[in-house]
């Protein structure tokens, strides 16, 4: 007769499978928290853009120039209202954290208006070069036929609910550019 012998688990056995399931573990959450930032990253993403679109096309819906000083380069108006500004490079140095409505409403979520209190705009407007639109053109030494619109969007970590100069928590940043061209 052979009696069989019951066979247990020996301490090394047991260290390794404690050792291949923590690694295992370890390895399933770093992989949900990739997912978690990608999905994150994409949401951000397409917010972005679609505050990048806004401000750009409310941007090239105005004149290329003022209409009362067609020479000026700069804000005119001696409001930050946007609903104010008459033409592209009124924008110039505009800098909105939260951003805000062009009748100057904060978009925070509220009042049906959507949420972007964790974002920043700063617009810059340069005269450029027609034949070589990366060419920028100082606005002191020269006057060209075409204006880059750059709008810089800063995704920061927390809300930020009043504009402040802090930058360390900015997590994200987005480069969108437009052209308007004189007629
Ligand atoms: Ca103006
Ligand atoms: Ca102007």
């Amino acid at each position: 007769m052979f009696c069989c012998a019951k066979k247990s688990f020996t301490l090394t056995e047991a260290i390794v499978a404690i050792i291949v399931l923590g690694v295992g573990i370890v390895g399933f959450y770093a992989l949900l928290n990739l997912g978690n930032r990608f999905t994150e990253k994409k949401i951000i993403y397409a917010q972005a853009r679609q505050l990048g679109k806004m401000y750009l096309n409310e941007i090239l819906s105005k004149s290329f120039s003022d209409p009362q000083n067609p020479l000026s380069f700069g804000r005119e108006e001696s409001t930050s209202i946007r609903d104010s500004f008459d033409d592209v490079d009124d924008y110039d140095s505009l800098w909105e954290m939260p951003p805000r409505t062009s009748s100057g409403k904060v978009m925070n979520g509220i009042d049906t208006l959507p949420d972007f209190s964790r974002y920043e705009v700063k617009i810059f407007v340069q005269q450029v070069l027609p034949e070589n639109l990366d060419s920028v053109v100082d606005i002191s030494s020269d006057t060209t036929d075409v204006k880059r619109i750059w709008i810089k969007i800063f995704v920061h970590s927390v809300p930020k609910e009043v504009a402040s100069s802090d930058t360390t928590t900015r997590k994200y940043e987005l480069d969108f550019f437009g052209f308007k061209f004189k007629k």
